[in-house]
C-alpha cells in the first residue's frame, strides 16, 4: 500500500480563452513577477515564504500532478496550478518529510521554471516540411497538415524499406521524456516508435547510451555485469568516501536526490570526503574535505601510483585479492596468460612497458603532486571501510573503459567490495520501483544487428562496411540492450558480423542528438546535409531545437503538462518513488502525443491493429501498472496511484555483491572465472581481432588491454602539454542551467546560470584574458566564442565549457575568428562544446569520448 498520499484535486480542464492565449505569448517576457516566490527557503531569498505563497495562487481552477520528465537522473513531481486552461504556477512536492527514506522530492530551479519551457517562443506549433530546393539547416519550412506529414513520411519509409530493408531504419538516442507511454528512445526498445517499427519488421537497434557508454562496456570484463557501488546513504558506515569525477551536487539536483542524500549523510555521520576532479566542482566545494585536482583522462595513472605505494608499504588487501579476484599477481593468473602480465607486474615495471608506476611517474601525467599521491594512498588503504565511487566524467574519455576499470580496481585492492560502508568503485546505486514499460511486451524487433549508440553517423556514411571488429557491430541480445554482446564461435573466440545496409532514415523523438548532443557538430552537419546518404530525418520535439533544424519533417509533440503518464523516479535512495501524472492542460496549438502520432503513422503503414493491440493510451498505462504489480504487489493500483500522484517507499540501502563477499564459490559473479577479473582473457582475445580501418584509423590509446592500465591517448593530458597548437584540454561538464540542452532556451535559467568557459589564471594571464572577456576556443573541428570565467576552480592546462548549450553557427566572416582557427567553418557563438569535440569513438564501447578534446584559447 502507498506509504504516502496526497490529494489530487484536479477538477476540470477548461479550454484556453483568448485572454490566456495572449498571456502565454507574454510568458517569456513578463512572467518574472508571477512565480518569483519559492517555498524552498533558498539562501539569498530573504525571509521564508508565507503560507499563501506555499499554496500558490489562491483562485486557480485546478492543480494537477505532473512531472519534470527530463533525464537529469532525478525526475521530480510538480503540481501544476491551472487557471483558464493555462498553467499559472508550478508547485513542488508537498508529500513526505525531510527524513532520508521519506524525503520530499522538491524540484530544482529548472523544474520550477517549466512554465517557461511549456510556453516558450521556440515551442513547435504545426507539422513542418523542409522546403523543396533547400538544404537541411537552411531553416526554410512549410507548414503542412498532420495528414500530409504522416502520409509523406509513410510513403518515404515504404520506399526505403523496399530498397534497403528494415536495417536502414534507426531510432536516435534521446532522453527528454522518461515516462511510460511518452517514453523517449532510451532504452531504445521501449518507445512508441520502436513498438510501431517492431510491428513493421524492426529496425537497427543500438546498445549503451551517451551517459555511461565506456563504463557499461567495461563492466562485463571486470564484474561480469553492471555492478553499482553502495548507495550514498550507506556512507554513514564508512570511515572515508572518495568520489572520482562524481558531482552529485550538480548532476542529481532534486530535493530528494543525491544532493540531499550526500549532504544529509555527511552532516549526520561526519564521514570524511575526498573529491577527485579537474574542477573544484559543487561537490568538491560543498561536500568535500579535500579536492584532488587531477588532469582529465588520467585517473588510471593516479590509481596505479597509489597501488604502487600500497604494495611498497604492504597496505593492500592481499586476502581479498587472492580469494575474490584473478589477475592481480603472477600467482593468480588465468592459465593462458603470458608471464609478467599481472597488474602487480605492470605496477612494478616488469610488464611490457618496463615502467615502474611510481608517484613521480603519475605526478607528471596527472598533475597531482607525488607527496599527495603517497598521502592519499595511505589514507585510502587505511580507512576501513572506504566508500569508493565514480561519476561518469572519468569514463567519457578516449579509453574511458580503462579509466572506469581502474577505479573498480582501487576498491578491490583495498578490499572494500561487498561490505557496508564500502563500495565497488562504480557509480552509487539507488533502489528504484520496478515500473514495467508497456511497450516492450508483445512485439519483437526482428533485426539481428545492433550498433553502438555513437556509431549512427558512421552507419549513415558507410554502414555496409561496418563489422564487429572494425566498428563494434554486435548481435542483439535476447534481453537487455545496454551492453554489447560480441558474437563468439564455438570455442568462445570473437567472430565477425557485418551490417547489411547503411542507415537511410533517422527518427529522433525527445532528443537533441541529431546535432548538438552527439559530437563534432560541424562534421555532423556535413554528413547530414548530403541527403543522398540519409534520405529521411524526422524530429518530434516540443521546441525548435538544433536537431529539428536539420530535419526534413518536424512534428510538434506535447509536453508532460499536456499528457498523463507514469514516471519512474530515480536516485533518491534509500527511498524509491514513482509519479502518476495527470493531464493539466489541453495540447497547445496542433501538438499531439507521441502515442497518437505513432498510432496514426502505424495506420498509414498498415500495422495499426498490431500497434494498438486493442488498447488506448490509458489502457497501456493500466497494463504497465498491472504488469508492475505482478512483480511488486505492494505498488498502488492504477486508480489509487492516479489519486495520490506521488508514491514512495523506503527501500533501504543498496550494497551490491554482499553474497559474493560472503561465499564466492556459492555465489560466483557472471565472469567466465566467476571471480573479479583484473586481467581479462576475453579482452586479450578481442585485442587480437580488433582492427581499425580507412574510415576510422586508430589513434594513440585505441587499444584493448587485458589490464585496467593507463593508456596515453589522442588529445590526452600528455599530448596537450607537448602541443603548441592545441595545448589545453577541454571538458564540458553537466551544468545547472540545463539538463543537456533542455531548459537551455529558458530565460530564467540563462539569467540564473549563464554559459561561460572557465580558465585558470595561469593560462589566462599569458593570453591577456581577464574575467568576463570574450574569447575564442578552437581546434581543427570548430570554433566557439564565449565569455571567459577566470577561476582557480579549474586545474591549469584545462578549460571547461559546460555541455548542452545550443549550437549557433554564424559565418566566420561575421566574427573574425583568430588566425589559427579554421576560417572555412562557422563560429558557434553560443558555446556548444560539441562544436569542438570529436566523433572518434572509444576502443571497446565505440562510445562518445567527448570529454577528451584539446583546443587553443585566445582573447577575442
Ligand atoms: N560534449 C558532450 N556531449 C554530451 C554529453 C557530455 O557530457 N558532453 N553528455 C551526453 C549525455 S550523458 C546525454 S544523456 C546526452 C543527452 O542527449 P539528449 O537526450 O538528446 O539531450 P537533451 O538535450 O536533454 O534532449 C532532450 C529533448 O527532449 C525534448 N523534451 C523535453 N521535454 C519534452 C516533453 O515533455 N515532450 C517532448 N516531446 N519532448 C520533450 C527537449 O526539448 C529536448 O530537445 O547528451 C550527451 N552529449
Ligand atoms: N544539472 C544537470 N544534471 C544532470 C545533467 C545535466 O545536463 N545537468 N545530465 C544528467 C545525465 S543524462 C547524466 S549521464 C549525468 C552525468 O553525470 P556525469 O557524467 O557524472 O557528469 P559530468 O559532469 O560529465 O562529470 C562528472 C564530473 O567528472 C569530472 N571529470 C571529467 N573528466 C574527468 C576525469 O577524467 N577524471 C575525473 N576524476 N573527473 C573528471 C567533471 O569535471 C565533473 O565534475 O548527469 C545528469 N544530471
Ligand atoms: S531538472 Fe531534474 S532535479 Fe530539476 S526539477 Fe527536473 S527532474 Fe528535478
Ligand atoms: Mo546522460
Amino acid at each position: 500500500m502507498p506509504t504516502s498520499a496526497a490529494s489530487n484535486t484536479q477538477t476540470t480542464r477548461p479550454r484556453p480563452s483568448r485572454r490566456s492565449f495572449l498571456t502565454w505569448s507574454g510568458v517569456a517576457a513578463g512572467a518574472a513577477g508571477l512565480v518569483a516566490t519559492t517555498d524552498l527557503g533558498m539562501p539569498g531569498t530573504g525571509a521564508p515564504a508565507s503560507a499563501a505563497q506555499v499554496e500558490g495562487m489562491k483562485d486557480a481552477d485546478s492543480v494537477a500532478w505532473s512531472a519534470c520528465t527530463v533525464n537529469c537522473g532525478s525526475r521530480c513531481p510538480l503540481r501544476l496550478q491551472v487557471k483558464d486552461g493555462t498553467v499559472v504556477r508550478v508547485l513542488p512536492d508537498n508529500t513526505g518529510d525531510d527524513e532520508l527514506g521519506s524525503q520530499r522530492v522538491r524540484a530544482c530551479v529548472r523544474g520550477r521554471s517549466i512554465r517557461h519551457r511549456i510556453y516558450n517562443p521556440d515551442r513547435l506549433k504545426h507539422p513542418l516540411r523542409r522546403k523543396k530546393g533547400t538544404k537541411r539547416g537552411d531553416g526554410e519550412w512549410e507548414e503542412i497538415s498532420w495528414d500530409v506529414a504522416l502520409s509523406d513520411i509513410a510513403t518515404k519509409m515504404k520506399d526505403i524499406k523496399k530498397r534497403y530493408g528494415n536495417e536502414a531504419f534507426y531510432i536516435n538516442y534521446g532522453t527528454g521524456t522518461l515516462g511510460s507511454t511518452m517514453a523517449c528512445s532510451w532504452p531504445p526498445d521501449e518507445s512508441a516508435f520502436a513498438r510501431m517499427m517492431n510491428c513493421w519488421g524492426g529496425y537497427l537497434d543500438h546498445y549503451s547510451d551517451y551517459s555511461s557508454t565506456e563504463i557499461t562496456a567495461a563492466y562485463p570484463y571486470f564484474y561480469g555485469e553492471w555492478t553499482a557501488s553502495n548507495s550514498l546513504d550507506d556512507a554513514k558506515n564508512a570511515k572515508l568516501q572518495v568520489f572520482f569525477g562524481n558531482n552529485p551536487l550538480e548532476t542529481r539536483m532534486s530535493g530528494g536526490g543525491q544532493t540531499f542524500i550526500s549532504q544529509q549523510t555527511r552532516k549526520k555521520s561526519g564521514v570524511r570526503t575526498i573529491v577527485v576532479d579537474p574542477r573544484y566542482s559543487e561537490t568538491a566545494a560543498l561536500l568535500a574535505d579535500e579536492w584532488v585536482a587531477v588532469r582529465p583522462g588520467t585517473d588510471a595513472a593516479l590509481i596505479a601510483a597509489m597501488i604502487h605505494v600500497m604494495l611498497e608499504e604492504d597496505l593492500h588487501d592481499q586476502d581479498f585479492l587472492d580469494k575474490y579476484c584473478v589477475g592481480f599477481d603472477e600467482q593468480h593468473m588465468p592459465d593462458g596468460a603470458p608471464a609478467n602480465a599481472s597488474y602487480r607486474s605492470y605496477v612494478e615495471g616488469k610488464g611490457t612497458d618496463g615502467v615502474e608506476k611510481t608517484p613521480e611517474w603519475a605526478a607528471d601525467i596527472t598533475g597531482v603532486p607525488a607527496d599527495q599521491i603517497r598521502r592519499l594512498a595511505r589514507e585510502i588503504a587505511g580507512a576501513k571501510p572506504c566508500a569508493i565511487n565514480q561519476g561518469w566524467g572519468p569514463q567519457r574519455h578516449a579509453n574511458g573503459e580503462n579509466e572506469a576499470r581502474a577505479i573498480f580496481l582501487l576498491a578491490c585492492v583495498t578490499g572494500n567490495v561487498g561490505v557496508s560502508g564500502g563500495g565497488t568503485g562504480g557509480r552509487e546505486g539507488a533502489p528504484a520501483l520496478g515500473i514495467a514499460s508497456p511497450f516492450n511486451t508483445g512485439t519483437k524487433n526482428e533485426q539481428p544487428h545492433i550498433i553502438s549508440v555513437f556509431s549512427w553517423l558512421d552507419a549513415i556514411d558507410h554502414g555496409e562496411k561496418m563489422t564487429t571488429f572494425n566498428a563494434g557491430v554486435c548481435e542483439k541480445p535476447d534481453v537487455g540492450v545496454r551492453a554489447a554482446k560480441v558474437p563468439v564461435d564455438d570455442d568462445g573466440k570473437p567472430t565477425n558480423t557485418q551490417l547489411t545496409a547503411p542507415i537511410k532514415m533517422v527518427w529522433q523523438y525527445s532528443g537533441n542528438s541529431i546535432v548538438n548532443q552527439t559530437g563534432q557538430n560541424n562534421k555532423s552537419v556535413e554528413i547530414l546535409q548530403d541527403d543522398t546518404k540519409c534520405e529521411l530525418i524526422v524530429v518530434c520535439d516540443i521546441q525548435m531545437t538544433v536537431s529539428a533544424r536539420y530535419a526534413d519533417y518536424v512534428l510538434p509533440g506535447t509536453s508532460a503538462a499536456e499528457e498523463f503518464d507514469l514516471h519512474p523516479g530515480e536516485n533518491a535512495g534509500p527511498m524509491a518513488y514513482g509519479i502518476m501524472s495527470s493531464q493539466a492542460i489541453d495540447p497547445l496549438y496542433e501538438c499531439k502525443s507521441i502515442f497518437d502520432i505513432c498510432g496514426e503513422l502505424a495506420k498509414k503503414l498498415g500495422v495499426d491493429d498490431a500497434y494498438y493491440d486493442g488498447k488506448d493510451r490509458e489502457g497501456w498505462l493500466r497494463a504497465a501498472v498491472d504488469a508492475s504489480r505482478e512483480e511488486d504487489p505492494e505498488l498502488p493500483t492504477y486508480d489509487e496511484w492516479k489519486k495520490i500522484g506521488m508514491y514512495r517507499r523506503n527501500a533501504g540501502s543498496v550494497i551490491p555483491l554482499q553474497d559474493f563477499r560472503k561465499d564466492p564459490d556459492a555465489n560466483p559473479i557472471p565472469t567466465p572465472s566467476g571471480k573479479i577479473e583484473i586481467y581479462s582473457e576475453r579482452l586479450a582475445a578481442m585485442a587480437e581481432k580488433w582492427t581499425w580501418d580507412e574510415f576510422r584509423p586508430a589513434l594513440a590509446g585505441d587499444v584493448l588491454t587485458p589490464l585496467p592500465e593507463y593508456t596515453e591517448t589522442w588529445e590526452g593530458a600528455l599530448e596537450a602539454r607537448r602541443s603548441d597548437k592545441y595545448p589545453l584540454q577541454i571538458i564540458g561538464h553537466h551544468y545547472r542551467q540545463r539538463t543537456h540542452s533542455t531548459y537551455g532556451n529558458v530565460d530564467w535559467m540563462k539569467e540564473a546560470h549563464h554559459q561561460y568557459i572557465a580558465i585558470n589564471p595561469l593560462d589566462a594571464e599569458p593570453r591577456g584574458i581577464k574575467d568576463g572577456d570574450l574569447v575564442f576556443a578552437y581546434n581543427d573541428r570548430g570554433t566557439i566564442r564565449m565569455e571567459a570565467r577566470v577561476t582557480e576552480r579549474i586545474v591549469p592546462g584545462v578549460v571547461d565549457l559546460p555541455q548542452g548549450a545550443w549550437y549557433k553557427p554564424v559565418p566566420a566572416s561575421e566574427v573574425a575568428p583568430p588566425e589559427g582557427a579554421n576560417q572555412d567553418l562557422p563560429v558557434d557563438i553560443n558555446g556548444s562544446v560539441n562544436t569542438l569535440t570529436s566523433l572518434h569513438p572509444s576502443p571497446l564501447a565505440k562510445g562518445n569520448a567527448v570529454h577528451t578534446t584539446t583546443v587553443q584559447v585566445v582573447k577575442a
